[in-house]
């Protein structure tokens, strides 16, 4: 931690991050060249709202090992201090929103200086440390030499709408992280109002019950002054009771207005009136807004409080807009200073608009600081560790009935065995279904992982089959069965090798409907660095009567767009375990890739699969199988092409053979991945630098028959294969919601069984 500043300096910096952070916005929209007149945009009142806050924790509070996550509309501000400590050029500052330069939010990737959090989806930035609490924890448990360190969230007051807040507060594992701290910028405003009823108590009163710390600071020294003389009390009453909007709008008061409004109508407004009557003007105005955000005291007074024994929450009163001319104005979020505003800023602010980049003078006690506060907050770069190698083929062929759900759990057991390095980094993470998603077979080899060990109360209970096995070696993380969360701790496992230089492979499971709820923060995990193998699993209608209620139809459409990420669905065991371990193969490093995995319980023949014998051709199968299709026949007088994709693929089989005792001779090829082959074709044709190989395996330009698709899955999934070499084609798969029933029932009905296959083949074909 940094010294105390002498609060002059102190005071001049924090004036300079907030001119700083304004020059950056306004440089974006009212100076650089905007041809298109599109909106660029910018958050001066956000910002505005947050320098005291970041000014004292940067400059007084931080320590190397913390980590920070800064609201998405305060990410000049952070530019802004990143500057003042030399870790951001100053070319940058006017390339705010320009391509290539300093990004809207704070981001991760894609900002040039050190930022800890990408933030920008409300409510995901603000957990993000949380789960990054976890990771560390993992990690130093597993690997050790992580350090330790305080991890921060400056979270925006309307952020706590979020579900996604909640649900990370309430889960049980939290209350245990005293490293957590976060500092809600309690402003009262969000994007388009003043919020009528934040009830502060309130929110305070729902972080206590779960468990965390809760300081409030709500007003700074010059107010609770004024509540220490006669009448204080009562005026102390009057700004705690007046409701939000009526405070907000006496921030735009001039003092002789305020002073006919402060006082109110009630029984204490002679009271009030008394207690402000000598105050001069500018004191009037400067008490009004004197909340506890915006004191460098009462902030170092709650920064001294934090036990970190359990989270932290710190709820600090703040405007928004503060020391701008849109201070509290209720439209202030997006509003722009005007130029002669600015010009007015720079007067107020000792700053020149004409070279607002200028540094803090070479020997003054502020560079000084900043340069004092960059060298005890600089890291030690991070040598990640290479990855283990992960083998690519067990040499096994699995035999006999057997579903690729349970071909999961089978492979990652195999791992422990054949490769005890690479597994020893594998993180499985579920929401509460472990055991009804196969994965007892791995929980009951490698443990839950707990910072602590915990007695396992069953362990000599003959009837219980996964045993529940806490410690720091366990290699499984259970979460409650918020899907947010997981994919949240997914990501955070899953940087962990740019973090602290261990690479982990955590693996996701959930059923496969509720991917689409965690779509949103998998994939704002991804763009933010997170590598992980998320699993949908059981998938589509083929979870037959499991229920209606938990189909899933878009996630094949879902898993090919995700950017990010490659998305398999195998047929077959042996097709999950080659995918599983090459997907396991491309996490954890800099080039790294996510992957998503639709996995079924449909029970298959696993000969069908057919695998070669010859090693060889095993492994011309297995590069297929991973590169994203394969081709299971293959007939010279082939009139249709049939493509199945996962559970559906045993359904195509038989309809090839019921054609060719027609006489139709039917070629079958196996998708496992329609991302892959989409990037393929696209390019072939010039988008992209995909590897278009595969193309020419198993869609060669001589395979010209019309080809039918089939998928559990909507059937534009698949439906580009026939544009690959111009034939007709037929795209079968599903397309409504809800229907319970048995496997033939449904498939039946969606049209996608062997009849359905053979009906759509006879179309194209005669
Ligand atoms: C998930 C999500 N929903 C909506 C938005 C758009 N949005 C960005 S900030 C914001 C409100 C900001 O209010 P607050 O958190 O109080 O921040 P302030 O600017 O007041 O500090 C909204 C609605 C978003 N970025 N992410
Ligand atoms: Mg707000």
């Amino acid at each position: 931690m940094t010294s105390p500043c002498n609060s002059d300096t102190l005071a001049e910096i924090e004036r300079r991050v907030l001119w700083l952070s304004t020059s950056m916005i306004h440089h974006a929209n009212r100076i650089r060249p905007n041809p298109s007149g599109l909106k660029v945009g910018g958050h001066q009142a956000s910002c505005a709202s947050i320098v005291t806050i970041m000014t004292t924790l940067w400059f007084e509070q931080l320590r190397p090992g913390d980590r920070v996550s800064v609201k998405p509309h305060a990410s000049p501000v952070l530019h802004a201090i990143n500057y003042l400590l030399g870790g951001l050029d100053e070319s940058y500052l006017p390339t705010l929103r320009q391509f290539g330069g300093l990004q809207s939010y704070p981001s991760r990737s894609k900002d040039p200086d050190s930022v800890d959090y990408s933030t920008g989806s409300v409510g995901i930035g603000a957990t993000a440390p949380i789960w990054g609490a976890i990771a560390r924890r993992y990690v130093d448990t597993a690997f050790g030499s992580t350090g330790v360190g305080r991890q921060y969230s400056l979270v925006g007051d309307a952020e706590l709408d979020e579900g996604a807040v909640w649900e990370a507060v309430m889960d049980s594992s939290v209350a245990e992280l005293g490293e957590i701290v976060w500092i809600v910028d309690l402003n009262r405003q969000s994007l388009d109002r003043v919020v009528p009823n934040i009830a502060a108590d309130r929110l305070g009163r729902m972080f206590d019950a779960a468990g965390w710390q809760v300081i409030t600071v709500k007003f700074g020294a010059l107010l609770e002054s004024l509540f220490e003389r006669p009448g204080g009390s009562e005026l102390r009453r009057r700004i705690l009771d007046m409701p939000n909007a009526e405070y907000q709008r006496l921030l735009r008061c001039t003092a002789e207005e305020l002073r006919l409004r402060l006082p109110g109508d009630g029984h204490s407004a002679p009271a009030v009136e008394k207690t402000i009557a000598d105050l001069d003007d500018a004191t009037l105005l400067r008490a009004i807004r004197n909340l506890g955000g915006h004191d460098v005291d009462a902030l170092r007074d709650a920064y001294s409080r934090i036990d970190d024994t359990r989270p932290t929450v710190i709820i600090a009163y703040t405007i928004k807009g503060h020391a701008l001319p849109t201070e509290g104005h209720p439209q202030n979020h997006s509003s722009l200073l005007s130029s002669d505003q600015y010009d007015d800023l720079a007067h107020a602010l000792g700053a020149d608009p004409d070279d607002p980049w200028r540094r803090f003078d070479t020997g003054s006690d502020s560079a000084t600081v900043c340069a004092s506060t960059s060298a005890a907050l600089t890291r030690p770069p991070v040598d990640s560790e290479e990855p283990p190698s992960v083998p690519e083929d067990m040499g096994r062929t699995p035999s006999g009935i057997s579903t690729t759900q349970a071909a999961l759990g089978r492979a990652l057991l195999d791992l422990t065995r054949a490769a005890p390095d690479a597994a020893r980094r594998v993180v499985t993470v579920s929401p509460d279904v472990s055991s009804t998603t196969n994965l007892a077979g791995w929980l009951n080899k490698v443990g839950v992982w707990s910072p602590h060990e915990r007695r396992d109360w069953f362990a000599d209970d003959a009837e219980t089959i996964m045993h529940w096995r806490e410690k720091p070696t366990g290699q499984h993380m259970e979460l409650g069965i918020a899907e947010t969360n997981l994919v949240g701790l997914m990501s955070e496992l899953g940087t962990t090798w740019s973090r602290w230089g261990q690479p982990l492979f955590p693996i996701g499971v959930m059923y496969d409907p509720f991917v689409e709820r965690a779509l949103e923060p998998w994939s704002f995990g991804i763009y933010a660095g997170g590598q992980s193998i998320l699993v949908g699993t059981p998938s589509g209608v083929t979870l037959a009567a499991e229920g209606g209620a938990h189909q899933s139809i878009t996630t094949p459409s879902i898993g090919l767009e995700q950017p990010g990420c490659v998305s398999y669905e195998p047929a077959f065991a042996i097709d999950t375990e080659w995918i599983l371990f090459a997907c396991i193969g491309r996490l954890g490093r800099p080039d790294g890739t996510s992957s998503y995995l639709r996995l079924s319980t449909r029970p298959v023949d696993q000969t069908l699969a057919a695998v070669p014998s010859d090693p060889s051709a095993r492994e011309h199968r297995r590069r297929h199988a991973v590169a994203g299709a394969y081709t299971m026949r293959r007939n010279p007088e082939c009139a249709v092409v049939l493509v199945g994709m996962g559970a559906v693929v045993t359904d195509t089989l038989v309809a090839a053979d019921r054609l060719s005792e027609m006489g139709i001779a039917a070629d079958v090829v196996c998708v496992t991945s329609p991302g892959l082959i989409f990037e393929a074709l696209q390019a072939r044709r010039g988008h992209g630098t995909a590897a278009s190989w595969i193309l020419d395996h198993v869609f060669p330009a001589t395979r010209t028959a019309p080809v039918v698709t089939v998928l559990d899955g909507h059937p534009h999934t698949l439906a580009f294969l026939a544009g690959i070499n111009g034939v007709r084609g037929s795209a079968l798969g599903v397309t409504g919601f809800g229907q319970v029933g048995s496997l033939d029932d449904v498939y039946r009905y969606h049209g996608i069984d062997a009849d359905g296959i053979v009906s759509a083949a006879l179309d194209l074909v005669t």
